[in-house]
């Protein structure tokens, strides 16, 4: 009996241990309650003897879990052991209906058991001895807890932000079935669902014409300048354009410029002679577009007269060739207000051979757009050509003068005079019988 007493008293006493270890504990959860909703590591010391049949269930420890209550936890679990040795003891670290279980605790003596798992949070977690055949707890050890909330961090940490592009492409303006201009535009949004294109009429008035989600599409819309924008989908980020505007012009009316065009000369007139028996003449041709739309397409043609040999023809833009005395020059497309200018060189007719002495060099321009004011788009120069001769200037009422000198004409007449009166003499003998 005294020892059934003395054990009595003793397992009274280990009691009062718990009891006070439970105290502690208590206390301890006061201090490592849940501050906020991140990570909490709980520790949990133990110091305590149970005597319990083998597989039964001693609770040795209850922590309130506050504000994590709720919160599904990403568990890891150490029990280090500090004093004796009894195999087989484990610790199950529980809440809710979800539990973490440190096998065999006392295995060693300073050993440490590992283990991880989830646990959904009640308001308590609770550690509970499962006996082992030794029928003896006696441990100093600490449980701690590593617990991670998962519930709030779900979408914000396992999701990245992806990136969203979207495009929105207006088609050239188109006529309907009665005449009335529209043009198609084309949105796309990449990936499928990630953002929302709105295409307004009015910016300032958001006045929505269509909207597009998914991977976008396409619509129609009259002439007349719009606005878009584009609102990313939850978990995505824009990347590009983000907003914009777009302008379908009114095919229903032809577009319209005005080209003119002029040719001057450089050198007015310009003259051959025969130590310079060809001159060259510069021309500057000018073409201006007076708008009001760009001029597409822009070619001018200058025409050579026959008695011009074509040298050169220069353009501040374009392009320039020459065939059989015709100039052409394309220009390509001339904005509003836009000038070229193109230089052409020429030669003239040799001296002897010119029969144009003032030659007309005619030149036009012309576009694919539409020009109702034809008048300004031909020009033309003279430039006369001087042909200077290098023969003397005569005087009709003066003698040519021979250069002879007046010595020598005295001399040949007397000796032509003496050669008629010596053929005289002969003749007149011959004629004489008397004489003869
Ligand atoms: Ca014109
Ligand atoms: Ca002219
Ligand atoms: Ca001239």
């Amino acid at each position: 009996m005294i020892t059934t007493m003395g054990r009595g008293h003793a397992l009274q006493q280990k009691l009062m241990a718990v009891l006070t270890a439970l105290a502690v504990f208590v206390a301890l959860v006061a201090v490592y309650a849940p501050m906020a909703s991140a990570a909490i590591d709980i520790s949990i010391p133990i110091n305590t003897t149970v005597h319990a049949p083998v597989g039964s269930s001693t609770l040795l420890a209850t922590v309130a879990t506050g504000d994590l209550e709720g919160q599904v936890c990403s568990v890891s679990a150490d029990a280090i052991n500090q004093q004796s040795v009894h195999p087989g003891n484990d610790l199950v670290v529980a809440s809710d209906d979800s539990s973490v279980v440190l096998e065999n605790v006392e295995g060693a003596s300073g050993g440490t058991v590992h283990a991880d798992g989830t646990l959904t949070l009640s308001d308590a977690v609770t550690v509970t001895l499962i006996m082992g055949p030794d029928h003896v707890f006696s441990a100093g050890l600490t449980v701690s807890i590593d617990c991670v909330p998962t519930t709030t961090t779900t979408t914000t940490t396992t999701q990245p932000i992806q990136e969203s592009e979207v495009s929105v492409t207006p088609g050239a303006c188109l006529l309907d079935d009665e005449g009335q201009p529209f043009g198609p535009v084309d949105v796309t949004i990449s990936p499928d669902s990630s953002a929302t294109v709105t295409v307004y009429s009015d910016a300032g008035m958001e006045i929505v014409v269509f909207s597009f989600g998914g991977s976008g599409g396409s619509g129609n819309v009259s002439s007349g300048t719009y606005y878009w924008d584009a609102e990313a989908a939850e978990g995505y980020t824009l990347v590009g354009e983000t907003s914009g505007e777009f302008t379908i012009t009114d095919c229903s009316e032809p577009e319209v410029s005005d080209l003119g065009i002029t040719k001057v000369d450089l050198v007015d007139p310009v003259s051959v002679d025969s130590d310079n028996p060809t001159a060259l003449i510069t021309y500057e041709i000018t073409v201006t577009n007076f708008g009001p739309s760009v001029a597409e397409n822009v070619v001018v043609t200058d025409t050579l007269p026959a008695s011009l040999t074509y040298i050169s023809a220069t353009p501040e833009a374009g392009t320039c060739s020459h065939t059989a005395g015709t100039v052409t020059c394309d220009l390509g497309d001339m904005a509003v207000g836009a000038e070229v200018m193109i230089t052409v060189v020429v030669q003239t007719e040799s001296v002897g051979e010119v029969s144009e002495l003032t030659p007309l060099n005619e030149v036009s321009v012309s576009s694919d757009t539409q020009d109702n004011n034809q008048d300004n788009n031909t020009d033309d120069e003279e430039t006369n050509i001087v042909e200077v001769l290098d023969t003397e200037v005569v005087d009709p009422d003066v003698l040519p003068f021979t250069g002879a000198d007046d010595d020598i004409l005295l001399t040949a007449s007397i000796v032509l005079l003496g050669m008629g009166f010596g053929l005289l003499w002969i003749t007149k003998e011959e004629d004489d019988p008397q004489l003869g």
